[in-house]
Protein backbone atom coordinates (compact mmCIF):
# COMPACT_ATOMS: atom_id res chain seq x y z
CA UNK A 1 0.00 0.00 0.00
CA UNK A 2 1.75 3.35 -1.39
CA UNK A 3 1.87 6.03 1.58
CA UNK A 4 -0.26 8.32 -0.86
CA UNK A 5 -3.17 6.34 -0.56
CA UNK A 6 -2.84 5.50 3.51
CA UNK A 7 -3.23 8.74 3.82
CA UNK A 8 -6.18 9.37 1.00
CA UNK A 9 -7.98 6.51 3.35
CA UNK A 10 -7.03 7.91 6.60
CA UNK A 11 -8.95 11.20 5.53
CA UNK A 12 -11.82 9.30 3.63
CA UNK A 13 -12.45 7.34 7.02
CA UNK A 14 -12.79 11.13 8.90
CA UNK A 15 -14.88 12.30 6.10
CA UNK A 16 -16.96 9.69 6.13
CA UNK A 17 -17.90 9.52 9.72
CA UNK A 18 -18.82 12.86 9.08
CA UNK A 19 -20.92 12.57 5.82
CA UNK A 20 -22.78 9.84 7.44
CA UNK A 21 -23.56 11.62 10.46
CA UNK A 22 -24.20 14.90 8.26
CA UNK A 23 -26.58 13.09 5.71
CA UNK A 24 -28.86 11.29 8.40
CA UNK A 25 -29.08 14.39 10.88
CA UNK A 26 -32.17 15.46 9.64
CA UNK A 27 -33.61 12.45 9.48
CA UNK A 28 -32.45 10.81 13.12
CA UNK A 29 -35.11 9.47 14.89
CA UNK A 30 -37.88 9.17 12.05
CA UNK A 31 -39.33 5.41 11.62
CA UNK A 32 -38.16 4.88 7.82
CA UNK A 33 -36.96 7.74 5.37
CA UNK A 34 -37.09 6.47 1.39
CA UNK A 35 -33.84 6.54 -0.39
CA UNK A 36 -35.16 9.92 -2.87
CA UNK A 37 -35.55 11.86 0.69
CA UNK A 38 -31.88 11.40 1.03
CA UNK A 39 -30.79 11.62 -2.52
CA UNK A 40 -32.38 15.29 -2.57
CA UNK A 41 -30.59 16.03 0.44
CA UNK A 42 -27.05 15.01 -1.50
CA UNK A 43 -28.46 16.64 -4.74
CA UNK A 44 -28.79 19.97 -2.64
CA UNK A 45 -26.56 22.86 -2.09
CA UNK A 46 -27.19 23.60 1.91
CA UNK A 47 -23.71 23.55 3.92
CA UNK A 48 -24.00 19.81 5.83
CA UNK A 49 -23.87 20.13 9.62
CA UNK A 50 -22.43 17.28 11.57
CA UNK A 51 -23.82 16.08 15.38
CA UNK A 52 -22.07 14.76 18.39
CA UNK A 53 -20.84 11.70 16.41
CA UNK A 54 -18.52 13.71 14.52
CA UNK A 55 -17.65 16.06 17.18
CA UNK A 56 -16.25 13.16 19.24
CA UNK A 57 -14.56 11.68 16.76
CA UNK A 58 -12.58 14.85 16.16
CA UNK A 59 -12.24 15.02 20.10
CA UNK A 60 -10.71 11.72 19.50
CA UNK A 61 -8.37 12.73 16.86
CA UNK A 62 -6.90 15.45 18.76
CA UNK A 63 -6.22 13.53 21.51
CA UNK A 64 -4.63 10.70 19.97
CA UNK A 65 -2.58 13.35 17.72
CA UNK A 66 -1.62 15.50 21.16
CA UNK A 67 -0.62 12.35 23.12
CA UNK A 68 0.67 10.51 19.90
CA UNK A 69 -1.77 7.40 21.18
CA UNK A 70 -4.39 6.63 23.85
CA UNK A 71 -4.24 8.58 27.20
CA UNK A 72 -7.68 8.84 28.30
CA UNK A 73 -7.17 11.69 31.24
CA UNK A 74 -6.26 13.67 28.19
CA UNK A 75 -9.36 12.64 26.38
CA UNK A 76 -11.60 12.90 28.98
CA UNK A 77 -10.60 16.85 29.11
CA UNK A 78 -10.60 16.79 25.04
CA UNK A 79 -13.88 15.59 24.74
CA UNK A 80 -15.45 17.45 27.91
CA UNK A 81 -13.97 20.64 26.55
CA UNK A 82 -15.41 20.27 22.97
CA UNK A 83 -18.69 19.63 24.47
CA UNK A 84 -18.68 22.66 26.53
CA UNK A 85 -17.91 24.57 23.58
CA UNK A 86 -20.81 23.37 21.38
CA UNK A 87 -23.46 21.79 23.81
CA UNK A 88 -25.84 22.03 20.74
CA UNK A 89 -23.94 19.16 18.31
CA UNK A 90 -27.04 17.07 19.93
CA UNK A 91 -25.67 14.55 22.42
CA UNK A 92 -26.63 12.21 23.80
CA UNK A 93 -28.38 12.69 27.15
CA UNK A 94 -25.98 10.49 29.32
CA UNK A 95 -23.07 11.24 27.07
CA UNK A 96 -23.73 15.18 28.00
CA UNK A 97 -24.21 14.90 31.95
CA UNK A 98 -20.87 12.76 31.63
CA UNK A 99 -19.34 15.73 30.28
CA UNK A 100 -20.48 18.46 32.57
CA UNK A 101 -19.28 16.46 35.94
CA UNK A 102 -15.75 16.26 34.16
CA UNK A 103 -15.89 19.77 33.45
CA UNK A 104 -16.74 20.30 37.21
CA UNK A 105 -13.78 18.05 38.06
CA UNK A 106 -15.21 14.87 38.87
CA UNK A 107 -12.38 12.22 37.73
CA UNK A 108 -14.16 10.89 34.45
CA UNK A 109 -13.91 6.75 35.57
CA UNK A 110 -16.53 8.58 38.58
CA UNK A 111 -18.84 10.17 36.20
CA UNK A 112 -19.13 7.54 33.50
CA UNK A 113 -20.71 5.60 36.41
CA UNK A 114 -22.49 7.98 37.60
CA UNK A 115 -24.44 9.13 35.37
CA UNK A 116 -25.62 4.86 34.77
CA UNK A 117 -24.71 2.90 37.44
CA UNK A 118 -22.59 0.14 35.46
CA UNK A 119 -22.00 2.38 32.78
CA UNK A 120 -23.46 3.44 29.19
CA UNK A 121 -24.56 1.39 26.21
CA UNK A 122 -25.45 4.35 24.38
CA UNK A 123 -23.37 3.91 20.97
CA UNK A 124 -21.41 6.92 21.90
CA UNK A 125 -18.13 4.88 22.51
CA UNK A 126 -18.70 3.55 19.14
CA UNK A 127 -19.08 6.16 16.75
CA UNK A 128 -16.63 8.39 17.66
CA UNK A 129 -14.07 5.40 17.52
CA UNK A 130 -12.82 5.37 13.82
CA UNK A 131 -9.49 7.76 14.34
CA UNK A 132 -8.45 4.86 16.79
CA UNK A 133 -9.15 2.56 13.98
CA UNK A 134 -6.84 4.41 11.93
CA UNK A 135 -4.25 4.68 14.04
CA UNK A 136 -3.91 1.46 15.49
CA UNK A 137 -4.48 -0.25 12.29
CA UNK A 138 -1.36 -1.99 12.04
CA UNK A 139 -1.51 -3.61 15.81
CA UNK A 140 -4.74 -5.05 16.04
CA UNK A 141 -3.94 -6.45 19.71
CA UNK A 142 -3.55 -2.72 21.09
CA UNK A 143 -6.21 -1.66 19.26
CA UNK A 144 -9.27 -3.98 20.82
CA UNK A 145 -7.21 -2.56 24.63
CA UNK A 146 -7.36 0.96 22.92
CA UNK A 147 -10.72 0.58 21.69
CA UNK A 148 -12.28 -0.57 24.96
CA UNK A 149 -10.02 1.95 26.83
CA UNK A 150 -11.51 5.04 24.99
CA UNK A 151 -14.93 4.02 25.32
CA UNK A 152 -15.07 3.37 28.97
CA UNK A 153 -14.10 7.35 29.49
CA UNK A 154 -18.11 7.83 29.10
CA UNK A 155 -19.16 4.50 28.02
CA UNK A 156 -17.74 2.17 31.05
CA UNK A 157 -20.73 -0.86 30.33
CA UNK A 158 -19.02 -3.74 28.20
CA UNK A 159 -22.05 -3.38 25.89
CA UNK A 160 -21.23 -0.27 25.27
CA UNK A 161 -17.00 -0.80 25.04
CA UNK A 162 -17.56 -3.98 22.90
CA UNK A 163 -19.17 -2.18 20.42
CA UNK A 164 -16.43 0.06 20.37
CA UNK A 165 -13.77 -2.67 19.82
CA UNK A 166 -16.19 -4.07 16.66
CA UNK A 167 -16.25 -0.73 15.31
CA UNK A 168 -12.70 0.09 15.44
CA UNK A 169 -11.76 -3.25 14.20
CA UNK A 170 -14.02 -2.97 11.06
CA UNK A 171 -12.21 0.41 10.43
CA UNK A 172 -8.85 -1.16 10.58
CA UNK A 173 -10.18 -4.05 8.80
CA UNK A 174 -11.30 -2.26 5.78
CA UNK A 175 -8.26 0.44 5.70
CA UNK A 176 -5.65 -2.73 5.62
CA UNK A 177 -8.41 -4.38 3.05
CA UNK A 178 -7.54 -4.21 -1.04
CA UNK A 179 -9.97 -2.11 -2.36
CA UNK A 180 -9.12 -3.60 -6.16
CA UNK A 181 -10.55 -7.17 -4.60
CA UNK A 182 -13.89 -7.50 -2.89
CA UNK A 183 -14.04 -7.61 0.72
CA UNK A 184 -13.47 -11.44 1.93
CA UNK A 185 -16.49 -11.50 3.90
CA UNK A 186 -15.78 -15.09 6.07
CA UNK A 187 -12.67 -13.53 7.00
CA UNK A 188 -14.12 -10.07 8.22
CA UNK A 189 -16.47 -12.25 10.05
CA UNK A 190 -14.58 -14.22 11.20
CA UNK A 191 -12.33 -11.74 12.71
CA UNK A 192 -15.00 -9.18 14.37
CA UNK A 193 -16.56 -13.07 15.84
CA UNK A 194 -13.51 -13.28 17.19
CA UNK A 195 -13.75 -10.20 19.45
CA UNK A 196 -17.55 -10.30 20.16
CA UNK A 197 -17.75 -11.77 23.88
CA UNK A 198 -20.65 -11.21 24.91
CA UNK A 199 -24.26 -13.23 23.50
CA UNK A 200 -26.27 -10.31 21.83
CA UNK A 201 -23.35 -9.29 19.62
CA UNK A 202 -22.36 -12.92 18.89
CA UNK A 203 -25.97 -13.70 17.93
CA UNK A 204 -26.28 -10.65 15.74
CA UNK A 205 -22.88 -11.25 14.14
CA UNK A 206 -24.58 -14.75 12.94
CA UNK A 207 -27.81 -12.78 11.73
CA UNK A 208 -25.52 -10.62 10.07
CA UNK A 209 -23.74 -13.20 8.03
CA UNK A 210 -27.28 -14.47 6.75
CA UNK A 211 -28.53 -11.71 6.12
CA UNK A 212 -25.52 -10.76 4.26
CA UNK A 213 -25.84 -13.75 2.41
CA UNK A 214 -29.45 -13.07 1.74
CA UNK A 215 -28.69 -9.70 0.36
CA UNK A 216 -26.65 -10.83 -2.42
CA UNK A 217 -28.51 -9.05 -5.11
CA UNK A 218 -28.22 -6.28 -3.94
CA UNK A 219 -24.51 -5.84 -3.56
CA UNK A 220 -22.60 -2.77 -4.45
CA UNK A 221 -26.43 -1.76 -6.19
CA UNK A 222 -28.44 0.72 -4.88
CA UNK A 223 -31.64 -0.85 -5.71
CA UNK A 224 -35.06 1.30 -5.13
CA UNK A 225 -37.19 1.41 -7.74
CA UNK A 226 -40.48 -0.38 -8.84
CA UNK A 227 -40.67 -3.75 -7.34
CA UNK A 228 -36.93 -3.46 -6.13
CA UNK A 229 -38.59 -0.37 -3.89
CA UNK A 230 -40.91 -3.19 -1.96
CA UNK A 231 -37.94 -5.76 -1.60
CA UNK A 232 -35.93 -3.00 -0.16
CA UNK A 233 -38.19 -2.48 2.09
CA UNK A 234 -38.59 -5.97 3.19
CA UNK A 235 -34.90 -6.13 3.13
CA UNK A 236 -34.62 -2.90 6.04
CA UNK A 237 -37.97 -4.82 7.77
CA UNK A 238 -35.87 -7.93 8.47
CA UNK A 239 -32.32 -5.58 9.14
CA UNK A 240 -34.52 -3.98 11.72
CA UNK A 241 -35.75 -7.14 12.95
CA UNK A 242 -32.46 -8.86 13.51
CA UNK A 243 -30.00 -5.73 13.94
CA UNK A 244 -31.90 -2.83 15.18
CA UNK A 245 -31.32 0.75 14.45
CA UNK A 246 -31.48 2.24 18.11
CA UNK A 247 -28.83 4.49 20.16
CA UNK A 248 -27.55 1.37 22.06
CA UNK A 249 -24.34 0.01 20.67
CA UNK A 250 -25.65 -3.45 20.31
CA UNK A 251 -28.53 -2.08 17.99
CA UNK A 252 -26.46 -0.13 15.75
CA UNK A 253 -22.59 -1.29 15.76
CA UNK A 254 -23.40 -4.50 14.26
CA UNK A 255 -26.21 -3.02 11.61
CA UNK A 256 -23.94 -0.64 10.30
CA UNK A 257 -21.76 -3.62 9.54
CA UNK A 258 -24.43 -4.64 7.35
CA UNK A 259 -24.43 -1.99 5.31
CA UNK A 260 -20.46 -1.68 4.78
CA UNK A 261 -20.78 -5.12 3.67
CA UNK A 262 -23.81 -4.80 1.45
CA UNK A 263 -22.17 -1.82 -0.53
CA UNK A 264 -18.47 -1.89 0.28
CA UNK A 265 -17.52 -0.33 -3.21
CA UNK A 266 -18.78 3.09 -3.52
CA UNK A 267 -18.86 5.51 -0.95
CA UNK A 268 -22.92 6.84 -0.71
CA UNK A 269 -24.62 3.85 -1.64
CA UNK A 270 -23.97 2.30 2.10
CA UNK A 271 -24.63 5.49 3.96
CA UNK A 272 -27.53 6.17 1.62
CA UNK A 273 -29.37 2.76 2.27
CA UNK A 274 -28.36 2.95 6.27
CA UNK A 275 -30.87 5.85 6.11
CA UNK A 276 -33.23 4.46 4.86
CA UNK A 277 -33.52 2.30 7.84
CA UNK A 278 -34.67 4.92 10.01
CA UNK A 279 -33.94 4.97 13.79
CA UNK A 280 -30.24 5.96 14.57
CA UNK A 281 -29.73 7.43 10.99
CA UNK A 282 -26.94 9.59 11.75
CA UNK A 283 -24.78 7.40 14.11
CA UNK A 284 -25.65 4.55 11.87
CA UNK A 285 -24.58 6.34 8.68
CA UNK A 286 -21.23 7.55 10.68
CA UNK A 287 -20.05 4.15 11.04
CA UNK A 288 -21.18 2.57 7.89
CA UNK A 289 -19.24 5.95 5.98
CA UNK A 290 -16.19 5.18 8.15
CA UNK A 291 -15.83 1.86 7.45
CA UNK A 292 -16.25 2.61 3.68
CA UNK A 293 -14.13 5.59 4.08
CA UNK A 294 -11.48 3.65 5.44
CA UNK A 295 -11.19 1.07 2.15
CA UNK A 296 -12.52 3.62 -0.41
CA UNK A 297 -10.22 6.77 0.48
CA UNK A 298 -11.57 10.28 -0.27
CA UNK A 299 -11.07 9.71 -3.82
CA UNK A 300 -14.30 8.14 -3.81
CA UNK A 301 -16.00 10.64 -1.85
CA UNK A 302 -18.00 13.25 -4.23
CA UNK A 303 -15.78 16.38 -3.98
CA UNK A 304 -19.09 18.20 -3.98
CA UNK A 305 -20.16 16.76 -0.68
CA UNK A 306 -17.13 17.17 1.07
CA UNK A 307 -17.12 21.09 -0.20
CA UNK A 308 -20.78 21.58 1.63
CA UNK A 309 -19.02 19.78 4.80
CA UNK A 310 -19.31 21.91 7.91
CA UNK A 311 -15.69 22.33 9.05
CA UNK A 312 -14.27 19.88 5.86
CA UNK A 313 -10.84 21.44 6.25
CA UNK A 314 -10.49 20.44 10.14
CA UNK A 315 -11.85 17.39 9.21
CA UNK A 316 -9.44 16.35 6.57
CA UNK A 317 -6.39 17.41 8.67
CA UNK A 318 -7.13 15.26 11.70
CA UNK A 319 -7.05 12.28 9.04
CA UNK A 320 -3.85 13.80 7.22
CA UNK A 321 -2.38 14.22 11.16
CA UNK A 322 -2.98 10.71 12.39
CA UNK A 323 -1.47 9.76 9.35
CA UNK A 324 1.65 11.82 9.76
CA UNK A 325 2.28 10.08 13.09
CA UNK A 326 2.09 7.03 11.54
CA UNK A 327 4.43 7.58 8.95
CA UNK A 328 6.50 9.31 11.10
CA UNK A 329 6.83 12.29 10.15
C1 LIG B 1 -29.00 12.09 20.27
C2 LIG B 1 -30.33 2.20 30.62
C3 LIG B 1 -29.12 3.10 28.90
C4 LIG B 1 -27.92 2.72 29.54
C5 LIG B 1 -28.00 2.01 30.80
C6 LIG B 1 -29.68 4.27 26.75
C7 LIG B 1 -26.87 11.19 19.78
C8 LIG B 1 -30.42 5.48 27.27
C9 LIG B 1 -26.03 10.42 18.78
C10 LIG B 1 -29.60 6.62 26.74
C11 LIG B 1 -26.34 8.98 19.10
C12 LIG B 1 -29.16 6.08 25.38
C13 LIG B 1 -26.60 8.98 20.56
C14 LIG B 1 -27.90 6.74 24.80
C15 LIG B 1 -25.38 8.60 21.33
C16 LIG B 1 -27.43 3.71 27.69
N1 LIG B 1 -29.23 1.79 31.29
N2 LIG B 1 -30.32 2.84 29.44
N3 LIG B 1 -26.93 1.59 31.45
N4 LIG B 1 -26.89 3.11 28.79
N5 LIG B 1 -28.78 3.70 27.76
O1 LIG B 1 -26.99 8.76 26.93
O2 LIG B 1 -23.54 9.29 23.60
O3 LIG B 1 -28.17 11.44 19.32
O4 LIG B 1 -31.71 5.50 26.68
O5 LIG B 1 -24.88 7.35 27.03
O6 LIG B 1 -24.28 6.89 23.73
O7 LIG B 1 -26.32 10.75 17.46
O8 LIG B 1 -30.35 7.80 26.57
O9 LIG B 1 -25.49 8.69 25.02
O10 LIG B 1 -27.49 8.60 18.41
O11 LIG B 1 -28.93 4.71 25.62
O12 LIG B 1 -26.92 10.32 20.92
O13 LIG B 1 -26.81 6.59 25.66
O14 LIG B 1 -25.72 8.60 22.65
P1 LIG B 1 -26.01 7.86 26.27
P2 LIG B 1 -24.63 8.31 23.76
MG1 LIG C 1 -25.56 12.53 16.55
MG1 LIG D 1 -27.48 9.36 16.48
Amino acid sequence: MTAYVLEDRFVGSMLGTALGDALGAPFEGRARVTVPEVENLIAGRGQLRYTDDTHMSIGLAQSLVARRGLDEDHLAQTLAENHGLEPWRGYGEGSARVFRLIRSGVHWREAAVQVNPGGSYGNGGAIRVAPLGLFYFDRLRELELAAERQSAVTHANSLGKEGAVLQAAAVAYALRSDPRKPVDISQFLGYLGSLARSKVYREKLRSLKDLVEQSCPWQSELAHRGNQGVEMEQEMARVRAALGNGVTAHDSVVTALYFFLTSPDAFLPGIIRAISLGGDTDSIAAMTGAITGARLGRGAIPPELEGRLENHSLIEEMGTRLYEIKAGF
